[in-house]
């Protein structure tokens, strides 16, 4: 096929119907990339020798260079089947885990995937991860087997065998995207059961107003499962979505291809083929028939016989034994001829490249697949719209009918004038002003070269002329005026790049069109993500100010519109509806990803899925301090162009930047040198995140002798009492605030094990209910989907089933607050005796509105709320956010002023505190009337004075119980060949590792070890692994959790035993104080060390004295 032209394309962008995007997902090095090499070699723009070497879409020199896709970049293909032409918008995404946010990015814009699968390597942690990622943003998938080759030429599989193998794989990928639609469909039978249930019991209340009728019901736990129409999702041969294929090597096929050449050959019909191709048929020669039951019979399966033993003896006599005539006799069988010169070639693989490529072009075998099984922009299903749609806990059907009759806009993805025009833009991209369209030098069109023939004649002529009149004083000044004309004229024509221009980065906005035609120059509206449509319809919205008065909604010009062609961008006057696109000028307004519209009706789309989270932080100077304008302009940009880059300036005014892992942190910090701030910078070392937390106290002691109540004095000591603070043997710190108004006590409390896990997973879901219960404060209502709500009741009673026991009675109901940043994984607990408030998960009843009035003391509620909030976001051990930790208030006293004390007073026994000034104390409710005036007094405001009193309790009180560092853990899945095991485990082991699991792969001789890692050990772990192993076994590094560190950093000998086992120093590395006194150390913190050990040894060592 020649160059697709332009204009090709554009009219293909007319036609929905025909238009498929789509992105390659895949586990890191599966072939993706190359993959799409011989996909756009198939269209002309590279040459088909060099499909799978050059690796077209890896345009940046670093991708080159590690070999590894690192951005996601699209490009459009034509392609023309036997009755139609499509267009193919093709997104080919990175695999490392690192860049796992790209992935989102291109999945969104996409209506379906092509998943590829390494034939020997299998399903990979990534693989899953796609095929999650793929699934929650509901687009269809197809499957590519590649590698194929390695199958024959590295495994040196025999046909059978590899057969079996690749149903083994099948079988893996249809157990992931099994797994994940059986939950899918478990979920919806549940929402729709409770729907009748709701019903029913509506029913029965009108019925039955008593409620007296009893039938018991019976759930059938699997019901629903059968009656849903899963055939579409699992990946099989005979369903056409699968294709076996060779990237490397040029092949592809599926069972349909065969099909069609055997139907010709044998004179089976087609359909019949398909359906037998793959699966435990066999041939039964004499009978000429398909019979089934190949497997018991021990028969050869029509796949191996028919498909693979084909593939298999071209492999055998073009690389292996290089027979030259048998070649020839296959060639001619096939129909293929080759060049001379590839036949030639000393590289066979060349030869096999140029039969194949025409045999089985892996092109055509795989975008036939695409156009037929994946869907077009026409079918977007109404189930995906409203996801998009459904922005927060809001319900779709909660929204305003206007913004509802949107999902017809979606739906019928019209190009008319009228419809709304609907945008998404999931990433921003940069690229060199220099390679933007309008500042190329283009290849000079027909008419171009024309013009130029004509201009260039016209000046002969002139010249002619002049010189045959020489001496003539007209003829000259007629020459002089026409030159400089034609040359300006000329200017016109080639256009240069503007010097200034020279390097700049360009912002260009990767979208897709959902409605309505975009035009250059047209005005649209920018969602921001907390847009409300309710508000927009009400206000007056013209897009003629640059922002309207609603809140989140901004307005700007789509300035360019280009179509992506990998390096290539090329100039577009207007983007018909279902194509991405790129979209110059909107780097003011829009930050990483946005919704653009015509209409204030759309709500702003869901926000991207990101599986990874950032973790590795480091700090950046530039080398020379006054160049920190341009590293602070460097580092904006990089925000912008990195859908998962984090950038921050810290309260120490550092500027930290946060990735995802080192090789993400690795192009970030190229991208600034070298594309965004242009400057030499420093850059620490990475800030290793840790927590803090606080442990039951341990029986035994170091040397594993039991402990009696030794420990306890060890503990304590940390905390110095006063006369404002007060410390009891059980760990309550009570405080006084300095105005001595009020008194609080506190106690810390290890929560279970699990209780953090379920806090950190579920942060959206508590942001939610904060929000909610801030809603209410203010006298509204969150409309809450119905699922959500129901979440939220199912985290409350996981949370009931995990605080079991004496200690936690009724703690879920007295939850007071979450914190740090009030969704973290730390609880505040009111154990206030006579203290009445509602609970957080008050705002779940609808109809009770908050009751308060009788309690006065709410007003300083919210200080309590915030000293928590202040203490869990930086602990006492090195100033790093608190997990796991209950602070339970027991003590809430308001103190009158002194000079107050001639009120009445109600003795409180509990006031026990003996640093409590000389007043009375009595039940919070009548004492609240007189603080006002006397509170604020040189101390300051006594709602500032209360927050810090409570910080400061619950910091002693996290002291007073035995603490430990959390570090932050990555799981690895090392794949490793026998032979390199273990130096593996002696890597794992240097470096604090621990293996889960390991197991061996089936009918390879790799070894699948699940490890996990502390992230203070793995910078250089990979590089580490790759070197020890020779390139071997190659890990991906994933943040899973935060674990407790065993050895308590204060940790000092108490007992006999330890004294005697430990020396009086006891000065063996303790890995949690190295830890902490390293992060001292950063924050600038007091360091408790010895640098100087033995003053008197150092003098010894003058010579002279
Ligand atoms: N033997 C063999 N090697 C292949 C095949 N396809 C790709 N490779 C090799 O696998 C390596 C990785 O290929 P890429 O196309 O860069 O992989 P990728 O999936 O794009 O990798 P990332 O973008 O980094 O995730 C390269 O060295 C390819 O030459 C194949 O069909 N057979
Ligand atoms: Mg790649």
């Amino acid at each position: 096929m020649g160059h697709t032209t332009l204009d090709k394309i554009k009219a293909l962008q007319k036609n929905p119907a025909n238009i498929r995007n789509l992105c390659i997902l895949a586990h890191v090095d599966h072939g993706k990339t190359t993959l799409a090499d011989c996909l756009v070699a198939s269209n002309g723009i590279i040459s088909s020798r060099l499909a799978g070497k050059l690796r077209y879409l890896d345009s940046r020199e670093d991708e080159q260079i590690r070999g590894i896709t690192m951005k996601s970049s699209a490009i459009s293909l034509h392609y023309a089947s036997e009755e139609k032409d499509y267009l193919i918008n093709l997104i080919d995404s990175p695999g490392h885990v690192d860049f796992s946010s790209e992935v989102s990015t291109a999945v969104r814009l996409c209506d379906g995937a092509i998943i590829m699968v390494d034939a020997v390597e299998g399903v990979c942690p990534q693989t899953q991860a796609v095929l999650r990622q793929a699934w929650l943003e509901n687009i269809r998938p197809v499957l590519v087997i590649n590698k194929m080759d390695r199958l024959i030429m590295e495994l040196k599989f025999t046909s059978q065998e590899a057969y079996t193998h690749l149903q083994k794989i099948l079988e893996q990928v249809n157990a992931v995207t099994g797994s994940l639609f059986t939950s899918k469909v478990l979920e919806e039978r549940a929402d729709k059961e409770k729907e009748k249930d709701k019903e029913k019991e509506k029913e029965k209340e009108d019925i039955d107003p008593m409620g007296c009728s009893g039938s018991e019901q019976v759930y059938d736990w699997s019901a629903g499962l059968e009656d849903s129409d899963d055939s579409q999702l699992y990946f099989s041969p005979d369903q056409g979505n699968v294709v076996f294929a060779s990237a490397t090597d040029g092949w592809g096929f599926s069972i349909q291809q065969f099909a069609n050449i055997y139907s010709q050959k044998m004179g089976i019909r087609g359909e019949v083929l398909r359906k037998t191709l793959w699966g435990d048929f066999y041939l039964h020669a004499k009978a000429k028939k398909i019979m089934k039951g190949a497997h018991t019979k021990g028969k050869k399966p029509l796949f191996v016989q028919l498909v693979l033993d084909n593939i298999w003896s071209l492999y055998d006599a073009v690389v292996t034994r290089r027979d030259q005539d048998k070649v020839e006799k296959m060639m001619l069988s096939l129909g293929v001829k080759v060049m001379a010169r590839d036949s030639r070639h000393s590289d066979p693989k060349v030869l096999l490249s140029a039969i194949c490529g025409q045999w089985l072009p892996v092109s055509q075998a795989v975008l036939s697949m695409v156009c037929e099984k994946l869907p077009s922009p026409l079918d977007m299903t109404s189930e995906r719209i409203e996801k998009l749609m459904s922005v927060g806990a809001r319900r779709f059907d909660s929204l305003p009918t206007q913004t509802q009759e949107l999902k017809t806009a979606f739906m019928q993805c019209s190009c008319e004038d009228t419809a709304p025009v609907i945008v998404f833009v999931s990433k921003m991209i940069t690229v060199d002003a220099k390679s933007l369209p309008q500042n190329k030098q283009r290849p000079l069109t027909q008419e171009e070269i024309t013009q130029r023939r004509e201009l260039a004649r016209q000046r002969h002529a002139e010249r002619q002329a002049t010189s045959q009149q020489t001496g003539n004083e007209e003829g000259n000044a007629h020459a002089g005026s026409t030159a400089p004309a034609v040359l300006s004229q000329m200017q016109a024509l080639t256009v240069a790049a503007k010097p200034e221009d020279e390097g700049k980065q360009i912002f260009v906005a990767f979208a897709r069109v959902y409605s309505g035609v975009v035009r250059r120059g047209q005005r649209v509206f920018v969602l921001g993500p907390k847009y409300n449509p309710a508000q927009g319809l009400q206000g007056s919205t013209s897009m003629t100010g640059s922002l309207p008065p609603v809140p989140h909604l901004a307005c700007c010009t789509l300035d360019s519109l280009y179509l992506l062609m990998g390096r290539e961008l090329e100039d577009l006057e207007e983007v018909p509806p279902g194509n991405v696109l790129g979209i110059g000028g909107l780097e003011e307004c829009v930050l990483k990803s946005a919704t653009l519209s015509t209409s204030p009706a759309l709500p702003p789309f869901i926000p991207l899925n990101f599986e990874a989270t950032p973790i590795v932080r480091v700090a950046i100077e530039p080398k020379h301090p006054s160049e920190m304008p341009k590293l602070v302009r460097g580092m904006r940009l990089l925000n912008q162009a990195d859908p998962c880059a984090e950038v921050l300036i810290q309260e120490t005014g550092e500027h930290v930047l946060v990735t995802a892992g080192e090789v993400h942190l690795q192009r970030c910090l190229d991208d600034l040198r070298e594309r965004f701030a242009k400057i030499k910078i420093s850059v620490s070392k990475p800030i290793i995140p840790f927590r803090e937390t606080v442990v039951k106290p341990p029986k035994v002691d170091m040397v594993n002798e039991d402990l009696g109540k030794q420990q306890k004095v060890a503990v304590i000591h940390q905390v110095k009492e006063s006369d404002t603070l007060h410390l009891d043997p059980s760990g309550l710190v009570t405080l006084t605030t300095p105005n001595r108004q009020a008194t609080v006590g506190v106690r810390a409390v290890p929560l279970p094990e699990e209780v953090p896990l379920l806090l950190e997973g579920s942060a959206d879901l508590i942001r939610t209910l904060e929000q909610a219960g801030q809603a209410q404060r203010d006298g509204r209502f969150l409309d809450m989907s119905p699922r959500t709500h129901d979440a939220l009741l199912g985290l409350k009673s996981k949370l009931e089933g995990l605080l079991q026991g004496r200690k936690w009675r009724n703690a879920v109901d007295r939850i007071w607050a979450f914190g740090p940043r009030r969704h973290g994984p730390n609880i505040l607990l009111n154990s206030v005796e006579g203290y009445q408030r509602p609970s957080v998960w008050h705002c779940l009843e609808r109809d009770k509105g908050e009751k308060d009035g009788d309690n006065a003391i709410r007003d300083f509620d919210n200080s309590i709320v915030s000293g928590f909030q202040l203490a869990t976001l930086s602990g006492p051990m090195c100033e790093e956010p608190l997990m796991g930790v209950c602070f339970s208030v027991e003590r809430w006293e308001m103190n009158f002023p002194i000079q107050r004390t001639h009120l009445d007073s109600v003795g409180d026994e509990d006031s026990n505190s003996h640093d409590a000034p000389a007043s009375s104390s009595e039940s919070p409710q009548r004492r609240h009337e007189d603080i006002g005036a006397g509170v604020v007094d040189c101390y300051g405001p006594f709602s500032g004075q209360l927050i810090a009193a409570v910080k400061e309790a619950c910091r002693h009180a996290f002291q007073a119980k035995p603490q430990r560092l959390m570090a932050a853990m990555y799981t690895c899945e090392i794949m490793a060949t026998a032979e390199v095991l273990g130096r593996v485990y002696g890597v794992l082991g240097k470096r604090e590792g621990r293996v889960l699991q390991e197991e061996m792969k089936e009918g390879t001789d790799m070894f699948i070890i699940k490890a996990v890692l502390p992230v203070a050990e793995s910078f250089g772990f990979a590089d580490e692994i790759r070197k020890r192993t020779s390139g071997l076994a190659s890990p991906q590094l994933v943040f899973s959790h935060w674990e407790v560190i065993g050895s308590d950093p204060f940790w000092v000998p108490t007992t006999e035993e330890e004294y005697l086992h430990f020396g009086e120093k006891a000065d063996s590395a303790n890995q949690a104080l190295k830890y902490m006194n390293a992060v001292r150390r950063r924050k600038g913190l007091y360091v408790e060390e010895k640098i100087v050990e033995h003053g008197e040894k150092q003098r010894t060592l003058g010579k002279n004295k």
